[in-house]
């Protein structure tokens, strides 16, 4: 059965963050530290923390800002993280509210009511709260009858969630799915950290996967083919979870964060995503000449540049493989899914991308789509 993308919705917090804004915050709560530690520090029991720069920042990563949900409280020297204040039960819970606002747009866009949609998927790095589902709680905030559930695979748990709405599409136990991908990340990001206080924004996606004959839209993607691979690694880990209550340790210390080595992460992850892209093709019966465009996971500028050149040598450019961490950052796995709903409306009829995640896991997904007339 021929399976389709109709219609993306993308959700951008209305607050952002420069780097010369989170910089100036960073250097602020640094240089108190380092007052306020300086016995330690001298005594050479403690280090003291390295100012951070906008500069290293841009060229390191290629972000220049980031959206959050609130700024509040992330740029306060005194504080260091984001001010969300708790909802009660009966409120729409903050990630619910963000995946309802982007699902509302890919519905629109898809020519799609709830009573289409027999599923709702929520795939995201981080879920708000472990259970009711948020999915259950947006399927319930839309109207859309059937059934719903949550998923994690961290960076790729977008991909990853799509190629769940075509195996459900596929088995016949959906005739039309939402898949929505709120990444809340500003409250697990380490904001007194400076080699990773700069990485993730905050943002939603989401995307209507139908089957070709109920499409209402005259255009769409057709998922050719779709592939995923995990290979266990500890290089980016987050160790926040409900057991560090019965462990006696701190449920927010460092590690319970995000935290990476990120120089392994790129030598380690560059060579496998272009591998399996190129596998990936290779079994579709395609080439990655051929490919019209590349919508890949946004980590690091000078990935997608060394993934690019990897898949297309000299013919490797932002129009073929186009970036929109600069002002995004690094958003979970939400990246690839940003990109492929700005840039992808002026491709022709019978023109080939790819949409690729990789990172935490490690975790690596791919979907091989092409442009249709209907
Ligand atoms: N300002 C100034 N200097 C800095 C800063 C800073 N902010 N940070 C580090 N430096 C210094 C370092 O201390 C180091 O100094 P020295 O040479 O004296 O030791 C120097 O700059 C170089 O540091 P690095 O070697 O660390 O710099 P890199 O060029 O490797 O850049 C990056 C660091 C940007 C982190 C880079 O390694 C990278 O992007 N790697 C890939 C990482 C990646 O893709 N990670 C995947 C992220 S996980 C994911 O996508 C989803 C996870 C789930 C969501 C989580 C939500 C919170």
């Amino acid at each position: 059965r021929s399976v389709v993308v109709s219609g993306t919705g993308l959700w951008t917090p209305p607050e952002s963050i420069s780097n010369e804004e989170l910089v100036a915050a960073y250097n602020a709560y640094a240089e108190k530290y380092n007052r306020e530690h300086a016995a330690e520090i001298e005594a050479g029991t403690l280090a003291a923390k390295p100012p951070s720069s906008a500069e290293f920042i841009e060229k390191a990563s290629g972000i220049e800002s980031r959206y959050v949900v609130s700024r509040e409280g992330i740029l306060d020297p005194e504080r260091m993280r984001p001010y969300l204040p708790e909802r009660s039960d009966d409120e729409l819970c903050l990630q619910a509210e963000m995946g309802v606002a982007a699902a509302r747009m890919a519905l629109d866009k898809a020519g799609k009511k709830p009573e289409d949609i027999d599923a709702v998927i929520v795939g995201a790095s981080y879920l708000q709260r472990a259970y009711p589902a948020i999915a259950i709680e947006i399927q319930s905030a839309l109207g859309i009858d059937g059934f719903a559930f949550d998923m994690e695979v961290a960076c790729s748990s977008a991909t990853f969630s799509l190629q769940r709405a075509v195996d459900a599409i596929c088995s016949g136990s959906a005739r039309a799915v939402l898949v929505i991908n709120p990444e809340l990340t500003s409250p697990q990001l380490d904001f007194t950290d400076r080699d990773s206080h700069f990485i993730f924004g905050d943002v939603a996606v989401a995307s209507v996967v139908e089957r070709r004959g109920t499409c209402a839209t005259d255009s769409a993607w057709e998922i050719l083919s779709t592939r995923a691979k995990t290979v266990y690694s500890n290089n980016i880990r987050s160790n926040f979870g409900y057991t560090a209550r019965a462990a006696d340790v701190d449920p927010f210390g460092p590690d319970k964060l995000f935290h990476q080595n990120g120089r392994k992460v790129f030598k380690e992850v560059c060579p496998m995503a272009a591998a399996h892209i190129e596998e990936h093709l290779r079994g579709a019966g395609s080439k990655p000449e051929t490919i019209r465009r590349y919508w890949l996971h946004q980590a690091n500028i000078n990935m997608n540049n060394l993934i690019a050149k990897k898949l297309m040598g000299d013919n490797a450019s932002a129009e073929r493989a186009p970036i929109v961490l600069d002002r995004y950052a690094n958003t979970g796995s939400a990246g690839s899914l940003i990109a492929f709903h700005l840039y992808s409306e002026d491709l022709e009829m019978g023109d080939r991308g790819v949409i690729c995640s990789f990172g935490a896991g490690y975790s690596i997904g791919s979907l091989v789509v092409e442009k249709i007339t209907l």
